[in-house]
Parts: structure tokens; C-alpha cells; sequence
């Protein structure tokens, strides 16, 4: 009997000083390439992290399908995920943290869902998903309530940061525009793709705590940010000429 033919799978990981998330994450999605009907690619970019987690990891997966990327004058998130991006090869483009708050184990169920949608997002508020920070879930769940039935935002939850798409999807949209900045990339993403008519599947998972390294988070600053991006998309005077 004739093989199925393999889906690519491209995933792109930002590290900021993540060496034990990011080494173990790394390790674990192999495996889970391995076990699943994907032939995957991990792209990590760096920021030209202290702890040398660029380094770290390009040495221990020598030879592997693991491609790192290591920024030595730009910094930010966002943009450190569009050059991840803008070098993958896959099919279909996974963005994750490295720090196991996204469970790597969705993988494979984000990935099934784009048969019947073109996005597919994890979502911590999704009936069955959650999070085990439970001095974020209240805003969170408030922010997120807000976003979804006043400003009709597509998702539960629309700051996940954990999805997959495919290729032509992801490139039909602003990459440049939306890729800035922190997190904020992912409101960008779920709005923008909303309104180009794709259809987003919502995956619920639990969020655990990072178990090593710092969140890079800074809260009360994310706030007013995620708040102004959000009514400037809503207001379409967040992306010029899309
Ligand atoms: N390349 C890069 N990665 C970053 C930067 N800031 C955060 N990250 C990574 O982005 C992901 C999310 O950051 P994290 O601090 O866990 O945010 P939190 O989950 O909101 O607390 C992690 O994989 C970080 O290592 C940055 O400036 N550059
Ligand atoms: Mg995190």
C-alpha cells in the first residue's frame, strides 16, 4: 500500500535566556515528530540570550531538523518570530513559547484541525482549557470576555501566542505589521485572519507555570498595549493599507 504522504510541519520558537525550557521542549518535539505522520522542523530564534541558548541548542541538535537563528542586534518578540518565520520551509507554521506554558503535546491536534479551518489556536478559555497562573486567569478571562463581545473578536482566548496555520494563509496576511512588538502579534493574527474570512478552530488546553528561567512579561505595560492594539484593529487604524 502507498504511504501518506507526510504533512510539513514548520515550528518557530523565540528563546530570551530559556536554556532548560528550550532544550527540553526541543527534545520533546522531535518525538513527537517522530511518533505522528509529520516530517517537522524546528526554527528557533534567539536573541542573543546571556545564557547562550542559541548556542546551547544548535550544539546539542547537531544534525537534527532544528535550525537556530541567533539575532545579535535586533531584539523584541515579535519580530524575532517573523524572522523565524520568514525561514521556514513547512506547509503549516506552529508558533509556541519555549517555556512549556503551550503544551507541546496539542501539537498534533492543532496541526489535524486546519482539515475543516485555515487557523487553529489553543485557547486557555475554551471549554476544557485553563491555567494554572492564577493571578493572570482573572484578567485573562475579563480581557478576553471584553475583546470577545464588544470588540467581536474571533476567540475566547485571542492572546494565546500557541497556534497553527498553513503557509499561503499566514503569508496572505501583514506579516510585517502584525509581527511587532510583544505579544500583541497574536490579537493582530486572530483579528486579521477573522476578517480575511478564514475559519479558527479553538483547541482548549491547560496552561501550566514555567517550571525554570523568568517570564519577560511585563504586565501593567501589556495591558495598555493589548487594550490600545485591540481598538485600533477594531477601529481598523491598526494596519495600514492591508
Ligand atoms: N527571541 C526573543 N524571544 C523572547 C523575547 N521575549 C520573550 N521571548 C520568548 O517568548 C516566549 C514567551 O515569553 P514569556 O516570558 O514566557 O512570556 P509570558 O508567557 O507572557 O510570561 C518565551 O519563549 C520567551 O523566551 C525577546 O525579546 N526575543
Ligand atoms: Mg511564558
Amino acid at each position: 500500500m502507498k504511504k501518506a504522504k507526510k504533512v510539513k510541519v514548520s515550528v518557530v520558537i523565540p528563546t530570551l535566556n530559556e536554556k532548560e525550557n528550550a532544550s527540553r521542549l526541543v527534545s520533546k518535539l522531535l518525538q513527537i515528530g517522530k511518533a505522528n505522520p509529520m516530517d517537522l522542523e524546528v526554527v528557533v530564534v534567539d536573541d542573543d540570550s546571556q545564557d547562550k541558548t542559541g548556542e546551547f541548542i544548535r550544539n546539542k541538535f547537531r544534525g537534527k531538523k532544528v535550525r537556530v537563528f541567533i539575532r545579535r542586534k535586533s531584539r523584541g518578540l515579535g519580530t524575532a518570530i517573523l524572522h523565524g518565520i520568514k525561514r521556514t520551509t513547512g506547509d503549516i507554521i506552529v508558533g509556541m513559547d519555549a517555556d512549556f506554558n503551550h503544551d507541546p503535546n496539542l501539537l498534533p491536534r492543532l496541526v489535524r484541525n486546519l482539515k475543516n479551518s485555515e487557523l487553529a489556536v489553543a485557547s486557555r478559555l475554551a471549554k476544557g482549557g485553563g491555567m494554572e497562573d492564577w493571578v493572570r486567569i482573572f484578567p485573562t478571562y475579563v480581557f478576553n470576555s471584553f475583546l470577545y463581545w464588544v470588540l467581536r473578536f474571533p476567540t475566547m482566548d485571542n492572546m494565546s501566542g500557541y497556534y497553527a496555520i498553513r503557509r499561503e494563509h499566514l503569508f496572505s496576511l501583514p506579516l510585517k505589521q502584525m509581527y511587532v512588538g510583544y505579544g500583541e502579534y497574536h490579537l493582530r493574527l486572530v483579528y486579521l485572519a477573522k476578517k480575511k474570512g478564514m475559519r479558527i478552530a479553538e483547541i482548549p488546553y491547560y496552561s501550566p507555570k514555567r517550571k525554570y528561567g523568568e517570564s519577560k512579561s511585563r504586565l501593567v505595560n501589556m495591558f495598555f498595549k493589548y487594550l490600545s492594539v485591540s481598538f485600533n484593529l477594531f477601529l481598523e487604524r491598526e494596519i495600514k493599507n492591508d
